[in-house]
């Protein structure tokens, strides 16, 4: 099983000298073109060329696409060594197949593909399991206003709405779409979070807290806003009276015009 890495500097960012030392950090190898074309097979679609054990780069494409037009595992032709870009790796001990240890996101497939294709419109595992669960993760401030939710209201506030509270990979993929909320709210756990894009110091954590700032179980009669998740496919933004973004996730009319990108589309 083959999945794409980035190097530390991100996006297409490892020359072909670099890429062994990419893979080692996951515990893999750089993968051969044969080891690419059969998670092809399985179903792997991703469009980012990234280097092969025989210093050419590939990516294995079933839906042909804007900058992805051919379909099947495409070459990308001649290269110098010094050419950056992502790398295909490989499991070296092929029982520990955990996505997660790779920080990557398992499909029903046992797959693993970037979080960001996650709920991109892409079918990147080949199952469609990276577009389940799709529905949008919001906040819920209470009635009452901020702060006003202890656990048992929270799950209320969510029922109200045909939704749930969010478990932290729903918040997660939230984050993963673009979500930036500088507010806490209840997690199914009974833990507390919030999603950053952008660190500013008035958010808990400061100017240096990106991503889900996450601060354990909470007494349940202490008082938060709450994430919730849809349960079904009829309910969206204007169900709970909020913004719809372009990405379609949902936040509160305040944060509309207030000078941060809540949505992660600048919408
Ligand atoms: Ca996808
Ligand atoms: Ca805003």
């Amino acid at each position: 099983m083959v999945f794409l890495v980035e190097g530390e500097g991100g996006e297409q960012s490892v020359t072909f000298l670099d890429a062994p030392e990419a893979c080692a950090k996951y515990d893999a190898r750089v993968a051969s073109w044969e080891e690419l074309r059969d998670t092809f097979v399985e179903g792997l679609d991703i469009c980012r060329l990234a280097w092969l054990n025989d210093a050419t780069v590939a990516h294995p494409i079933h839906i042909a696409r804007e900058y992805c037009p051919d379909v099947g595992v495409v070459h990308g032709g001649s290269l110098e060594f010094s050419e950056k870009h992502d790398v295909w790796c490989t499991p070296i001990n092929s029982n520990k197949l955990e996505c997660e240890t790779f920080k990557q996101f398992t499909c029903d497939n046992g797959l693993c593909v970037p979080r960001w294709a996650l709920c991109n419109g892409i079918n990147n595992c080949g199952d469609n399991s990276d577009e389940d669960h799709c529905r949008p993760t919001f906040l819920l401030p209470g009635a009452q206003g901020q702060y006003n939710l202890t656990f048992r209201a929270a799950e209320a506030e969510c029922n109200k709405f045909d939704a749930r509270v969010a478990q932290w990979e729903d918040l997660l993929h939230a984050w993963d779409q673009g979500l930036d909320i500088c507010r806490l709210g209840w997690l199914q756990d009974g833990t507390v979070g919030f999603p950053i894009h952008s660190p500013r110091a008035q958010c808990k954590g400061g100017e240096s807290a990106k991503g889900i700032q996450h601060f354990g179980s909470q007494m349940h009669d202490s008082k938060y806003d709450v994430y919730c998740i849809f349960r079904n496919g009829d309910s969206d933004c204007n169900t709970i009276n909020q913004f719809t973004c372009r990405n379609e996730l949902c936040v509160p009319f305040w944060l509309k015009c207030d000078g941060v990108d809540n949505c992660g589309d600048n919408s």
